[in-house]
């Protein structure tokens, strides 16, 4: 697999553009976010949680009778998923909510969500209220997302951050489709001494999983949808608080119950209002850190 330019070739598939530069992103760019672990193998944890995922799809095979050509076809997959770098895609569409909702179990503050593979490090730096970057042109309703960040003990958080990152009207992310330039509807913006951030924006699209590629087929192989609703990835940080993952949703989308990624909640659904300044909505929300022990 050669890694390209984000939109430097239009000839390779929409899928193999996303699941390589995924990939790159998930090798590079993720032990930053979430830390390095601890690179110790505890032999007794790998024999139980490795050892009931085998026995899942073991079973599977017993209950529903797999064939070899069924076992065949399920190797030429798993080859096609790592030849169109499409792991980070299809782990986080169907096993990273699982793995939240654990997370969470432990978690205060603002409900989260996914991450999902599409968070790119280093963008735009932009204090509020700040523009993201975008075309001069850019299709799309214009949106503002406002709103306060503050502790679980309700301190406004000075120095805290909203790293957000979108579609375009169209379901596109740069850095990982060819249209899009580089940075585009991507940037960290620093909030004010009140934690107080407002950012203009364009409604980001539904987005559909790349159909050309292994995960999008098996997906619609299952007659499944393979569509996630509208949605603005966020992480919320501060100084001595846990990084806030999160997404944000439209009320009428209707995607909403039915992502395929299994990451929308109620809590995360917006109502955005017309501000009356042209076709221009508005949202306010505001996030509430867990400060770090
Ligand atoms: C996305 O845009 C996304 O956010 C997730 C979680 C999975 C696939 C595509
Ligand atoms: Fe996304």
């Amino acid at each position: 697999m050669t890694t390209t330019q984000p939109g430097a070739d239009q000839s390779v598939s929409d899928a193999v553009t996303a699941g390589s530069h995924a990939t790159e992103s998930a090798r590079s760019g993720l032990s930053n976010l979430r830390g390095p672990g601890s690179g110790e193998v505890d032999q007794q944890r790998v024999a139980t949680v490795v050892g009931a995922a085998l026995e899942g799809i073991r079973s599977a095979i017993r209950e529903h009778e797999v064939t070899y050509e069924e076992f065949d076809a399920f190797k030429r997959w798993l080859i096609a998923v790592s030849d169109t770098g499409e792991w980070p895609l299809f782990l986080d569409v169907y096993l990273e909510h699982e793995v939240e909702k654990v997370a969470a179990k432990r978690q205060q503050g603002s409900v989260g969500t996914i991450l999902g593979p599409f968070w790119l490090d280093e963008q735009a730096r932009l204090d509020t209220p700040a523009t993201l970057p975008m075309r001069d042109d850019e299709p799309g309703t214009p949106m503002i997302l406002a709103g306060q960040v503050t502790s679980t003990d309700g301190t406004p958080l000075a120095g805290a951050t909203v790293d957000i990152w979108h579609t375009d009207d169209e379901g596109w992310y740069s850095g990982f489709a060819a249209k899009p330039p580089a940075g585009n509807l991507r940037g960290v913006v620093r909030c004010d001494d009140q934690g107080r951030f407002e950012i203009h924006t364009r409604k980001p699209a539904p987005y559909t999983i790349p159909l050309d590629g292994p995960t999008g087929q098996m997906t619609q192989a299952a007659g499944w949808s393979p569509w996630r609703p509208a949605h603005i990835h966020l992480l919320v940080a501060a100084p001595g608080h846990r990084t806030l993952t999160s997404q944000l949703f439209f009320t009428g989308d209707p995607y909403l119950g039915n992502d395929v990624a299994s990451a929308d909640k109620p809590e995360l659904t917006l109502d955005p209002q017309p501000t009356g300044n042209g076709d221009e909505i508005r949202a306010d929300r505001d996030f509430v850190l867990e400060r770090e022990t």
